[in-house]
């Protein structure tokens, strides 16, 4: 079998965004599309030749096509061995788990996340690195230096492999091994979390929903909470990936997994409730009549972390992503702990975590991880949190107000503007940075601006500093509203505002979320704009 090069042409804006390149199926099923990307980012590495690569997705439309296109470009390319999960399957944490436990020297992930699958769906390519964690942005932007100027890419003249037999096939000088999907990361939770402790939890009783979406968290699900810990058949719902996910958005939030919260709050609910994203990294968490925000759950992970085996050492620090509310800072304060405060999107913390740094990391859209793999993990924060149910014995709502009263509480929401027309979006962002100089000492309403600034990171492992990555506006009494614009979309802009606000007072820890921001909601448009600008008077989301 002999390696074909292929002329091709540069195409416009194959740029990583957040998390990858992502984009309409239809975009990526021009020829040469995928072939494109994937050149560039091997042209932007280095010293793989006869080395491993992990390569899988999380189901959706289109998978299996790229993956087979992958394999035969690996193998052109040089890899010597491919690790592939059966069916093409791989969450993203466990993809991260494998190129970790296997040594590889990195992995391609096929997902878009909690974005819509099918034929008019989203799908995207990622890289992660030999350290299992997504390319950090020295690499994302040599792969978008390299898309713009490619002209050729290396392919093998190969007939698709069999991806449901598990084993060993000869790809040109590559070996392709088919591997069961579950195993290394069924291992790694082993020695993480107290099984033992879960198997009595389930036996004695408990009862908890897994919503796994149609998506790539099923398989996984299944084998860990009904197999090996012995919850009983049906705790794990939706858990057949589908590469549609059954015409939903894989996206775990009270908007699209509204049966589950409905279920978890409604009389005769289960004592407690999950669900994970399109690849398995975001988590969903409901307690019987109580739903935990993620800034909450990292928090309350943090200050629990220490009864679960893999922890009970303590942690090393906690690190968030800016627009997360400071909820875990306390914690973090409390244990005599770092805290760290990132950009959005999970290749910032991969220097904390390698470094020792920080041991559990967490954003406010559902993602929670820790130093086991270099991804947030969807079921490993499930997992977790059962782990605490089980030693502490009481109710995820008791543990939860006894966390506020402890604590305080961080009233939190962020509201979503999708499809915002680009250039509006652009426009009031651009507004914003204007008046960073001018808004301290201001007055918007009855509030009083403390400090307003452009969120630049400074990485304390590599000196590594990225801009622009979020305008907050800080209060005198110590809330906050942050604006940014999603690097996830693939239609027009998103607009997040995030807000939060500081309650110390236990007496005013039962309050409607909504209605306790609602001032800070308004200013928010005040300040902004919002409304004038980009013509919606409401939120698409509210998470
Ligand atoms: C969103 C979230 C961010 C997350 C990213 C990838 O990014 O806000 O916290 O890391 O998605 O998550 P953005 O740029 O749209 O705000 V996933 O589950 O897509 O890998
Ligand atoms: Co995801």
């Amino acid at each position: 079998m002999s390696v074909r090069v292929v002329q091709t042409k540069p195409f416009e804006g194959q740029k990583p965004g957040t998390s990858g390149l992502r984009k309409k199926v239809p975009v990526f099923q021009q020829p040469n599309y995928v072939e494109n990307f994937v050149q560039a980012i091997f042209d932007s590495l280095e010293g793989f030749a006869g080395q491993t690569l992990v390569v899988g997705g999380d189901g959706r439309y289109h998978n299996r096509e790229a993956i087979q296109t992958i394999l035969r470009m690996a193998a052109a390319n040089g890899f010597g061995r491919i690790l592939v999960g059966q069916g093409g399957l791989l969450s993203t944490p466990a993809a991260s788990c494998v190129i970790r436990a296997k040594g590889a020297f990195g992995g391609i992930i096929l997902s878009a996340s909690h974005n819509p699958g099918g034929p008019h769906g989203d799908f995207g390519i990622k890289y992660n690195i030999g350290n299992g964690g997504p390319a950090p942005e020295k690499i994302t932007d040599a792969i978008f230096a390299h898309t713009q100027t490619m002209r050729e890419y290396k392919t093998l003249d190969a007939p698709d492999l069999d991806l449901e037999r598990i084993g060993t096939q000869q790809l040109g000088d590559a070996t392709v091994e088919v591997i069961d999907p579950v195993a290394d990361y069924l291992a790694l939770m082993r020695t993480l979390i107290d099984f033992d402790a879960l198997r009595k939890l389930f036996a004695g009783g408990f009862r908890m929903r897994f919503d796994a979406m149609h998506a790539a968290t099923g398989p996984y699900a299944k084998a860990i909470l009904e197999g090996e810990l012995g919850a009983p058949a049906g705790t794990v719902v939706n858990g057949t990936p589908l590469p549609d996910f059954g015409g939903h958005h894989p996206d775990p939030n009270l908007v699209h997994a509204k049966e589950l919260y409905d279920l978890m709050m409604g009389a005769g609910a289960p004592d407690f409730g999950a669900a994970s994203d399109g690849d398995g990294d975001r988590n969903l968490i409901i307690g019987r009549g109580i739903f935990i925000t993620p800034s909450d759950s990292l928090a309350l992970l943090a200050a629990n972390a220490h009864l679960a085996p893999g922890y009970a050492r303590g942690l090393k620090g906690v690190a968030r992503s800016m627009p997360t509310s400071g909820a875990s800072d306390r914690v973090a304060e409390k244990l005599g702990i770092g805290s760290y405060e990132t950009p959005t999107g999970w290749k910032f913390f991969g220097n904390l975590l390698d470094a020792g740094m920080a041991t559990i990391c967490g954003e406010e859209s559902a993602g929670t991880g820790s130093d086991h793999v270099r991804e947030k993990d969807g079921l490993w924060a499930v997992l977790l949190w059962l782990n605490v149910l089980a030693a502490r014995g009481e109710p995820a709502k008791d543990i939860v107000q006894a966390h506020w009263r402890e604590y305080g509480r961080n009233y939190y929401t962020r509201h979503d503007y999708e499809e915002v027309e680009s250039d509006a979006a652009n426009a009031l962002m651009a507004a914003l940075r204007a008046r960073l100089t001018d808004l301290p000492g201001s007055r918007v309403g009855d509030a009083e601006v403390k400090a307003a600034d452009d969120f630049a990171y400074t990485d304390p492992v590599d000196g590594s500093v990225s801009r622009s990555q979020g305008i907050r506006v800080l209060f005198a009494d110590g809330s906050r509203i942050v604006y940014r614009l999603s690097g996830t979309g693939t239609a027009g802009a998103t607009l997040r505002v995030y807000i939060e606000r500081f309650e110390p007072d236990p007496a005013r820890h039962d309050e409607d979320t909504q209605a306790i921001l609602r001032p800070l909601i308004t200013i928010a448009d005040q300040l902004a704009g919002i409304r004038a600008r980009t013509g919606r008077g409401e939120p698409s989301v509210i998470t």
